[in-house]
């Protein structure tokens, strides 16, 4: 438990409708999608993350927590290439580019990067009709063969849902399977924005968002821990992101079973969307990464963690999101290709220096986690304070 931390005075707040929300923060009461919305319309972002900032050193103290993890994408065959207008990343069967690994393939992937310190293999990738329960329960038991220690966190709903069609088993069957298999956690993915309106104009084909939901009531039920993900920057309404926030956190309130939100931003480049929009070359704005995690971590009051990807935002941005409400940094990662397809200029990996460099310059404790956010070591503060340069 953290010690007290005195609430940002809400008189100081100068945006009248957000000092409203402030008042109430302060006074402990649990904010609503009204005030999420004002929260989103408020140009005074620095009140936003003081008020961010307070909840989340509320939970955490100054300690900031992260994986070290390694993303592994067995296929990028997708049945819904051509609905998916935001994704870069999916192929047709014959199209150029187009992979589905082979069980010794996931194996080379996994190897190549074996330094003895993953713990955790991120494990996602299209809806391929040849990636059935067979296919994922092989690549779950021989990576748990082979890394008896490290936690499998893998398939989107979405994935699950397309297992489900494809094996003609119900979603809980198939998670009992992979459970079996090695599955232990599920990612956030898939998710995108629920409301109605914009699936259809950004993800046409995909599970609809209440069925995304109940794959995550069905894994919650069954003891299966996941995260959840909203996927901000294109077309969606403010009015839209909040919908989608109170579809998480009603769910939270019933299961308990999230751990971690991840805002995704959208990456524009070699994808109908961006072309669409015009944005081609034109990531989201610091201002609304900023702004999106700071509501997650204030309205979703009941998820203990909020993590920033800094494959998506940038180091440097994820860096200074840890003073508006993030506790949670995306790990070692090593290689990935969702976002990198779709236009990001970051680079593959991490190394653990620089995770710690980049958590102490900021002022905060680098403490390494586990899968299910149960601290494993923490490391020593910046000695003297926050450094002028690194
Ligand atoms: O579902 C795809 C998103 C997700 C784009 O749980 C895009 O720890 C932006 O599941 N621009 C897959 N986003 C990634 C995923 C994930 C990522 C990080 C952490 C976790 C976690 C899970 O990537 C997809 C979709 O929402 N995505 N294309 C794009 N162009």
């Amino acid at each position: 438990m953290a010690d007290f931390i005195a609430c940002p005075d809400p008189a100081g707040v100068a945006d009248p409708a957000l000092r409203r929300v402030a008042e109430k923060y302060a006074a402990g009461e649990r904010l609503s999608g009204d005030d999420a919305l004002v929260m989103f319309r408020s140009p005074d972002l620095l009140a936003l993350g003081r008020l961010a900032d307070h909840a989340n050193r509320s939970r955490h103290g100054d300690v900031v927590t992260f994986a070290a993890n390694q993303h592994i994408n067995p296929t990028n065959i997708c049945i819904l290439r051509k609905t998916c207008a935001f994704c870069s990343f999916a192929r047709l069967p014959k199209e150029d580019g187009s992979y589905h690994y082979t069980l010794d393939e996931v194996w080379a992937e996994a190897a190549a990067a074996d330094n003895g310190l993953t713990r955790e293999f991120h494990i996602v990738g299209g809806l391929d009709m040849k990636a059935g329960l067979q296919y994922y329960s092989e690549i779950f038991r021989g990576l748990k063969q082979r890394y008896p220690h490290v936690h499998i966190k893998a398939l989107t709903a979405v994935e699950i849902a397309h297992i489900s069609r494809i094996e003609k088993m119900s979603v809980r069957d198939v998670l009992v399977a992979l459970r079996a298999a090695g599955l232990d956690t599920l990612p956030g993915g898939g998710a995108e924005v629920f409301g109605q309106a914009v699936r259809m104009t950004i993800a046409e084909k995909k599970l609809a968002g209440s069925d995304w939901i109940n794959v995550h009531r069905t894994a919650h039920d069954l003891g299966i821990r996941s995260n959840c993900t909203m996927l901000y920057g294109h077309v969606e309404s403010l009015e839209d992101r909040v919908e989608h926030l109170t579809m998480l956190r009603d769910l939270q309130d019933e299961t308990g079973g999230f751990l971690a939100y991840i805002p995704l931003a959208f990456h524009p480049d070699h994808n109908e969307l961006g072309r669409e929009l015009g944005r081609e070359g034109t990531a989201t704005t610091g201002f609304d990464d900023l702004r999106n995690l700071a509501v997650g971590r204030l309205f979703l009051d009941n998820i203990a963690h909020v993590k920033t990807h800094w494959i998506m935002v940038t180091p440097a941005l994820s860096q200074t999101s840890l003073s508006f409400g993030v506790n949670d940094l995306e790990g070692t990662v090593v290689r990935e290709k969702v976002y990198h397809e779709a236009g990001a200029k970051t680079a593959q990996s991490m190394s653990l220096d620089e995770i710690l460099r980049l958590i102490r310059s900021a002022g905060k404790v680098p403490a390494e986690r586990d899968s299910l956010y149960r601290i494993l070591r923490t490391f020593e503060p910046e000695p003297a304070g926050v450094p002028v340069a690194a």
